[in-house]
Formats: structure tokens, sequence, C-alpha cells
């Protein structure tokens, strides 16, 4: 796995010193002021604004990209090494989610769902309104559903990947 980050140009991002920084050659150049990583074929856009998981989708579609998702235990460790990279320990927001049926996942992205990585025990008795699925890099990049707006076992609005496929 191929895994190539830098610091974008913008004066005041976080600084990286432990990584090589190769060219983020496949992500679109007007990324300027975010944290990219490359990945495979795509571009990975670390948005560290916290908001509810709708604004975030939203936010990844009107740049020609979506919340990303994650096909193979691979990728999901290319992710986690970016985020751990940036110094990003808090959750974010993936693309996967079951707003339509409940227990029918789905990538925003249109991708099928091949890979899961869940905590144990994700399903709680709110798994009804827990509909959107967040990435968590202090449980080694394990993922929980969550409410997907509002306050429920907690404040849910967090920070999000955007991903470009290329
Ligand atoms: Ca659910
Ligand atoms: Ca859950």
């Amino acid at each position: 796995m191929d895994v190539q980050m830098k610091e974008t140009t913008c004066a005041g991002d976080i600084p990286i010193t432990d990584l090589v920084f190769g060219q983020v050659n496949m992500c679109p150049s007007q990324l300027t002021r975010n944290l990219l990583g490359q990945i495979g074929r795509s571009c990975y856009e670390l948005v560290t604004q916290k908001v509810d998981w709708y604004t975030a989708n939203i936010n990844c579609l009107r740049k020609q990209a979506f919340l990303f998702r994650v096909s193979s235990d691979d990728e999901n460790q290319g992710v986690l090494n970016m985020l751990t990279a940036f110094q990003h320990t808090e959750p974010v927001w993936t693309g996967l989610e079951d707003i339509g049926v409940e227990g029918v996942y789905k990538w925003v992205s249109g991708d099928p769902v091949v890979y899961t990585n869940w905590i144990p025990n994700h399903l709680s008795p709110d798994a009804d309104i827990e509909d959107c699925v967040i990435f968590m890099s202090r449980n080694g990049g394990r993922w929980d559903d969550v409410a997907c707006r509002g306050y429920l076992n907690g404040n849910q609005i967090h920070s999000f990947v955007c991903q470009y496929k290329i």
C-alpha cells in the first residue's frame, strides 16, 4: 500500500516533521488549505471542522468528492496512518450509513460494502437511530454507528474525510 502525504502550503497547518512528503500529485490542485493524503488511487482531504453527518456529506459532494469509503483492510490502515500522521485522534465521519433501511448499510460513493471494521458490540439499543458511521483512530481504526446529528451518547459532530477518486 503506497501512502504519500505532505503538508499543504498553507502556513499554519499542523507541522508534521516525521514524514517524507511525496507529491500529492493526484489531488485536485485547488485543495490548498486542508490536510491531504494519497492512498492508492484516491486523494483524501481531512476537514477538521466538526459538523453533523449531513453537513459533512454535502461539503464533500459540493467538491465533487464523497465522504470516504473503505473497501479493504489496507485502505482502513492507510486512513488510520494518515490520521495518525496528522495527529488527528478524534473520530471522523465515514460515508457509510443505514439511514434508508435499518441495518442495510450503504456507502455514499455508491461502492458496494465489501469490508467492515466494527468495534465489538457496536449495535446498541439505539441502532435504529444510529445511522451514520464514524472511524475511530483511538480504537485502531474501528468503526461505530452513531446518530447522524444531535445529542445521543454524546454530541454527534465530528471532523470528516472527503475522498477524491482519481
Ligand atoms: Ca442504524
Ligand atoms: Ca453504535
